[in-house]
């Protein structure tokens, strides 16, 4: 394999410190093998010195307006869309999905973020009153203050969307960021970094930590004050170790197994053609595909049968050879899809179409369908993270529960039917942190709804206020309306506790009558 000259896509970042790193990464493309670029590892001292420069370029930022904030957040936004081809060719070379992938899941989504939180935070963010307007004891106000520095560790299968996501609420709340994007796609994370540092008022604001797991780890350390980390269950377990040593509060995105159920009176061409792109789309190395599917054992050949006519037009292969499925991002990842895959094998699935990893160069995995798997199969219980659909057939509703509540993570479910108030109330029953009914995955790009899973899924959620506000902490301000010399509650003399247990009475009595006796009973005490 020949070594790529090394392409003139972007300057280089800001927030990489000169010197000769210590450890460099090399960047190649996971379909032709060609390399992309060589970036450095940085190391404690390094990732500390970043952290620093932020946090120094936080206060200033923190003290704008929130609508200066915002307007700054829509300049970023102009430079995406000005500069999206060349983001587009950046995350493909890296990841090895078609280009126009890239502008469908990563790039208008991105936008959409972006448009939503400048237009959001003002309000979402803004301080408010509290309680009753004139009575009570004190005025009382929420505001939201950033926390200085955001660490934002991401993944290779979005690497543009998912650190410009976070990024945008922890900005839009007040933070400057720190990003540590994959070692395998560091490239869109120091193009955004790019964009960033025209687009806000100092270039530090947005700053890349390039490296790897130890880069990750000298990111929690250095520490920061509020860290978002998307990637395996793994290393989630590692950084909330990390962030407990420093008590900093995290947010853990950490995959899924997703399911979606077909009911017997679903519409089952769209539901197939949406199972097809929920399972096979970016070869399935997304966290919300759909991982598997249940099917009223009535409708089951019949939804089986639509799969495979879907499925079957679509080929895996280079991302400019016209195929819909690019290659596995993750060198492993096809050692861990073989191995369910072998697995449901062994145990008894029926392998209906694909099954076998493509001949030739290049981590390739054909679109893959399994009928008759088992709870038991690691293809049922673990993430496959790749372009695999196991579909199994169900006899009613409340083993249909079972199944989809019956693995360790809890990110997204489906439910597919033609009685919305049955789908939604089959949904509620789903321990997920999104559902959807008769749509999967797009959640997602729906920016005011808040992102984020249950269970092993993780913890905290992106987008959407509950986003905005994980990346700003609630101060809770109060002012007495009345100033006397002495406060009735200030070291109140002893004869003074009728009066406090008569105000109990009179405040939290079961009725009217039960607190006007309950308190002049306690007037009466001696
Ligand atoms: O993830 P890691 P990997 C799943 C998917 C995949 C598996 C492994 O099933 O097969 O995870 O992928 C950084 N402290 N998902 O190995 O290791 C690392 O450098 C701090 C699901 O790529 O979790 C990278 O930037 N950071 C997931 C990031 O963590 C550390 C998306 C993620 O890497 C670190 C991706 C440490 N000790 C994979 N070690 C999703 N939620 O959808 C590594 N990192």
């Amino acid at each position: 394999m020949e070594d790529h000259p090394r392409p003139q896509l972007h300057v280089p970042a800001p927030g990489l410190v000169s010197g000769p790193p210590a450890d460099a990464i090399e960047v190649r493309e996971p379909d032709t093998g060609l390399l992309v670029d060589r970036v450095p590892v940085l190391g404690e001292e390094e990732t500390r010195e970043l952290v620093g420069r932020a946090r120094a370029a936080a206060g200033p930022w923190s003290d704008l307006p929130l609508r200066a904030r915002a307007a700054h957040l829509k300049r970023l936004r102009r430079l995406v869309v000005e500069r999206a081809d060349e983001i587009a060719e950046t995350v493909s070379r890296e990841t090895g999905k078609p280009p126009i992938d890239v502008h469908v899941q990563e790039i208008l989504v991105a936008c959409d973020h972006l448009g939503w939180a400048a237009r959001a935070a003002p309000r979402v963010l803004a301080c408010r009153r509290r309680g009753p307007p004139l009575l009570g004891t004190h005025r009382r106000r929420v505001r939201w203050e950033p926390y200085g520095v955001a660490g934002i560790i991401t993944p290779w299968n979005f690497p543009f969307v998912i650190p410009l996501s976070a990024a945008v609420s922890a900005l839009a709340a007040g933070n400057a960021v720190v990003l540590k994007p994959s070692e395998l796609t560091p490239g869109p994370a120091r193009l955004l970094a790019e964009l960033a540092a025209r687009a806000l008022p100092d270039p530090d604001l947005v700053l890349v930590a390039t490296g790897d797991g130890r880069t990750g780890r000298a990111l929690v350390d250095a520490p920061v004050d509020v860290l978002s980390f998307t990637g395996s269950v793994a290393t989630g377990r590692k950084v909330m170790e990390g962030a407990a040593r420093h008590l900093t509060p995290p947010i853990l995105e950490l995959g899924g197994k997703d399911a979606m159920i077909v009911l017997e009176d679903a519409d089952l061409r769209p539901a197939a053609r949406a199972a097809v792109w929920g399972a096979f789309f970016h070869a399935g190395q997304v966290c919300q595909s759909v991982e598997r599917v249940f099917v009223h054992r009535s409708r089951h050949d019949e939804f089986v049968r639509l799969v495979l006519e879907e499925a079957s037009r679509l080929r895996a292969g280079p991302r400019r050879s016209g195929a819909q499925i690019g290659a596995l991002t993750r060198p492993g990842q096809l050692e861990v899809i073989e191995a369910h895959v072998r697995d449901a094998r062994e145990r008894g699935a029926r392998v209906l179409l694909g099954g076998e990893p493509s001949d030739g160069e290049g981590r390739f995995y054909p679109p893959t369908v399994l009928s008759e798997v088992t709870p038991d199969m690691r293809i049922m219980r673990e993430e496959t993270f790749g372009p695999v659909l196991p579909v199994a057939a169900f006899d009613d509703e409340e083993e249909a529960v079972r199944l989809a509540n019956g693995t360790p993570y809890g990110l997204d479910a489906y439910v597919w039917t033609e009685d919305r108030g049955r789908g939604r109330a089959l949904a509620r029953r789903l321990r997920a942190g999104s559902v959807m009914v008769n749509d999967c995955v797009t959640n997602y790009g729906l920016s005011d709804l808040p992102f984020g899973g249950v269970k092993e899924s993780g913890m905290g959620r992106i987008h959407g206020q509950e986003g905005l506000r994980s990346f700003a902490y609630p101060v809770a301000e109060a002012e007495p309306r009345l100033r006397p010399p002495r406060q009735p509650w200030w070291f109140p003399p002893a004869d003074r506790a009728r009066w406090v247990k008569a105000w109990l009475h009179l405040r939290h009595g079961a009725g009217l009558a039960d607190r006007v006796t309950g308190a002049l009973a306690a007037l009466r005490q001696d």
